[in-house]
């Protein structure tokens, strides 16, 4: 397919499209073939330098320009998305290996981001608060923080992007990005969109790279003022002290071990596709990935043999194949991943009832596939049911009441996302209060959240902040209070109080 025309990718610097300064590169494989799609520069800490320089600069004009003029913008952005849907779509699965249908859903919620974002452009609310004294008008308003640091990853290369620089630049602030290798074309098709919408040059900058020089980078430079970063715990945590150290605001969201609760009552095939969906769509490939179901004694037998039952019918492959329903995973590090949680699996004694194995026949071996697996009789404590494998891998742990299934969801080092199946109206209640998550699902699986909410979850996942929805714009900009006295007499306040 010739969807890409370039060999080698090129940042992009104060609106150009321009070499880094180290030649150094990798390869971007398909994971569904193997094959190289491009290659992507692993860019010097010089690039983040200029990038952040550019974008300051850039910041100033943008911060003046008005509100709803920012947002058409991103409205221009949404509608040149709409219109190449299908072909991002495609790309995105080409580089990250989700299947089309995904993908096409992935694509949906940029554009989804885009026009809820450019209404904030009309909104942006403060709040006007009466003072303690007589004619003195007092406001809270929100200014952009300046130049802002986001580092997106490679499973919701486009959504997660879109989550964070799209309320960044509504409210007024220049970005310096770094997606992750082995996704960038995502990177470049934005950066296109962006460019063709009007942006104006360094409100957007592009820097490809390595976390460890580029994300590195961008921490150092004082004039990067919040970090936004969605990947992996053990990164997250580095950046974290790293901004602590240098009072950098620091966004985090990091991962999940998401469980579903099936109660006695709860209606089975429903169950079913919600655990098969969330689990396995996506290859397990999601922070909101289902990996755990805490299930019902009475009901276990027979969900376990229904899960059987339809994870034998999954088609496995290339995902820009309509039938296909599970794509492979990223690349070979993460399916040796994924295998090793096998091995644990079984040491520890659980009951592997399918899967477990890298599938290496036929097309399969082109590709890094790996076989749905579900184990059973699960312990809580299991590595298994503690860790995040993001693979296709389900535990099942089974439970003998409502109360024990919520303390086992909440025992894990994660928060983000959890669903229990059931019929009863107070369970229901119950659950989305006691679930120690920052998204609750009911008669659901655990994926499928929509931009116009807050995105993100509790203990482990993250540090209080939340992507998407409108909470997304406390990370892009600082409140600022205004106070207006009009008496024309200096009013000293908790002072001159009558
Ligand atoms: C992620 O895996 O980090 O709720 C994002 C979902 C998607 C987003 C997942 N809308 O599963």
């Amino acid at each position: 397919m010739t969807l890409i025309h370039e060999e080698q990718l090129k940042n992009f610097i104060d609106g150009k499209w321009v070499e880094p300064s180290s030649s150094k590169a990798t390869a971007v494989i398909n994971p569904a073939t193997s094959e190289t799609l491009v290659n992507v520069p692993l860019s010097a800490a010089s690039d983040v330098e200029k990038a952040t320089s550019a974008a300051k600069k850039a910041q100033k004009s943008w911060a003046l320009v008005p509100a709803p003029q920012r947002a058409e913008v991103l409205y221009r952005v949404g509608l040149i998305m709409k219109e190449r849907k299908e072909r991002l779509s495609q790309l995105l699965t080409m580089e990250n290996g989700k299947v089309i249908e995904e993908a096409r859903g992935e694509v949906q919620e940029g554009i989804d981001m885009a026009f809820y974002m450019a209404g904030e452009g009309r909104r942006l609310f403060g709040q006007t608060t009466p003072s303690e004294l007589k004619d003195k008008f007092a406001m809270s308003v929100r200014a952009p923080v300046g130049v802002v640091g986001i580092i997106t990853p490679w499973n919701f290369p486009i959504a997660i992007a879109t989550w964070k620089s799209f309320p960044a630049i509504v409210a007024g602030n220049a970005v310096v990005w770094k997606p992750a290798t082995e996704t960038p074309i995502m990177a470049y098709e934005l950066a296109k969109i962006f460019e063709e919408a009007g942006l104006p040059k360094g409100v957007i900058n592009v820097v490809f790279g390595s976390g460890s020089t580029v994300g590195e980078a961008m921490i150092e430079q004082d004039d990067i003022r919040v970090i936004s970063f969605t990947g992996s715990n053990e990164v997250g945590r580095g950046i974290a002290a790293k901004c602590g150290q240098r009072l950098k605001k620091v966004s985090l969201e990091m991962g999940g071990k998401n469980g579903v609760i099936v109660m006695d009552d709860a209606d089975l095939s429903l169950a079913v596709e919600g655990i098969l969906w969330s689990a396995y769509g996506t290859s397990g490939q999601r922070c909101t990935a289902c990996s755990r179901v805490m299930v019902h004694e009475k009901v276990k037998d027979e969900l376990e043999e229904r899960l059987q039952r339809e994870i034998a019918k999954l088609s496995i492959g290339n995902g820009l194949d309509e039938s296909i329903k599970v794509g492979p995973i990223i690349n070979r590090a993460g399916l040796e991943k994924v295998k090793s949680y096998i091995s644990v699996g079984k040491e520890e004694g659980a009951k592997l009832l399918t899967g477990g194995y890298i599938m290496e026949n036929g097309d399969h071996k082109k590709g890094n596939y790996f076989a749905p697996t579900l184990f059973t009789d699960v312990k809580p404590d299991m590595r298994i049911a503690q860790e995040e494998i993001f693979g296709p891998v389900v535990s099942l742990i089974p439970v003998k009441s409502f109360e024990e299934a919520v303390e086992i969801n909440n025992g894990v080092e994660f928060g983000l996302s959890s669903s229990i199946f059931t019929q009863n109206v107070n369970q229901v209640f119950a659950a989305q209060r006691d679930l120690d998550t920052g998204i609750v699902y009911v008669n659901a699986g655990t994926t499928g959240a929509e931009i116009h909410l807050p995105f993100g979850g509790t203990k482990g996942t993250g540090n209080g902040h939340r992507d998407s929805g409108v909470a997304a714009l406390d990370v892009f900009t600082e409140w600022k209070a205004v106070y207006v006295d009009f008496s024309g007499k200096l009013q000293r306040a908790q002072i001159d109080v009558e």
